[in-house]
């Protein structure tokens, strides 16, 4: 068994962002979808407005710890006839991959007709071109995989289920806007930190032994639920192929601005970037308030998947 230093290093100066960095008005700053661009970190970040709807801002900052927030909102919901229904009451939570030179954003659209994902592309973080919504309700948390296998795009997906508590699946498209081929590859364990449900976290990254993924699982208490966030390995050439999963969790709610906010006892992952040093950046939602963020050595998280794992079914 694995001592318990922390495998996550927070950054002494968390949280990294705040409402009150924000020059709109906004209740919260959380749930960060980021990548490294020329350079530039570059953060999209989810803030609730005063009506509890939310939208979707861009911060800027060279260390990756430190950032400048733009004066005007990135993303808000659409005017277009189709997507403007679609998004209506919302968007929220951010993923960013890059393929083929395109960055595709994927976040979670709410409407009176349930929660589904949309799609955009960008590429370079100044004009914005929706594309399609690529599920229909109730799905959230959907990642795609920056690279594609056997010509086609893969994706992370949350189904909601009352049956079998909400798990991980995977589809697959020729085109970014049908997908198929789904399955489930891999459920909450009973009486686990992760037993509640499951879901997408930070879009996976490329590591010598695997894909990376960070996703976030979630316990239910008598005081509430906490979120807490785990690791995964995905077999390089076949993603679907989960080569571990690390019984223990990553990160739990610990600090004040983590325990206590908007929804309490929660991290929460859209986000991470990986560094050439073999460290890598992690950003998280702060009891859905704030953005904080920390550094891990990737060879311990693959070490976690490979050397104490659960199974992943
Ligand atoms: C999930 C989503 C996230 C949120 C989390 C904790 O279901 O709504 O956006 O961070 O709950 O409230």
């Amino acid at each position: 068994m694995k001592t318990h230093p922390p495998i996550i290093t927070r950054f002494k100066h968390n949280p990294i962002l705040t409402s009150k960095d924000v020059p709109y008005p906004v209740a919260t700053v959380h749930n960060a979808g980021i990548v490294k661009h020329n350079g530039l970190y570059i953060m999209l970040f989810r803030s609730h407005l005063h009506n509890g709807r939310s939208i979707i801002g861009r911060a800027d900052s060279q260390d990756g710890f430190s950032f400048t927030v733009h004066p005007k909102p990135f993303l808000v919901p659409s005017t277009d006839r189709f997507f403007g229904e679609y998004e209506a009451f919302g968007i929220e939570d951010v993923r960013i991959s890059l393929v083929d030179n395109d960055y595709l954003l994927t976040y979670s659209a709410y409407s009176q007709h349930g929660v589904r994902i949309a799609l955009a592309r960008t590429k370079d973080f100044e004009t914005v071109e929706r594309i399609a919504m690529i599920t229909q309700a109730d799905l959230r948390n959907v990642v795609i995989f920056p690279e594609k296998f056997g010509g086609r795009y893969v994706r992370l997906d949350r189904p909601h289920s009352e049956i079998s508590p909400w798990s991980i699946w995977m589809s697959y498209s020729p085109d970014l806007i049908y997908w198929g081929d789904s399955h489930v590859i891999m459920k909450p364990v009973p009486y686990h930190w992760d037993e509640m449900k499951i879901g997408p976290g930070a879009t996976p990254f490329r590591t010598d032994k695997g894909w990376l993924h960070i996703y976030h699982g979630v316990f239910k208490t008598m005081s509430g639920t906490v979120y807490r966030l785990g690791v995964a390995l995905h077999a390089l050439d076949d993603p679907a192929h989960i080569i571990g999963v690390s019984d223990q969790w990553i990160l739990q709610p610990e600090d004040a601005w983590e325990i206590t906010g908007y929804v309490p006892n929660v991290v929460f992952t859209c986000g991470a970037v990986p560094e050439d040093d073999g460290t890598v950046k992690i950003y998280w939602g702060g009891a859905d308030t704030v953005m904080c963020a920390g550094s891990a050595v990737i060879d311990e998280l693959v070490d976690l998947c490979l050397s104490d794992p659960r199974s992943p079914l």
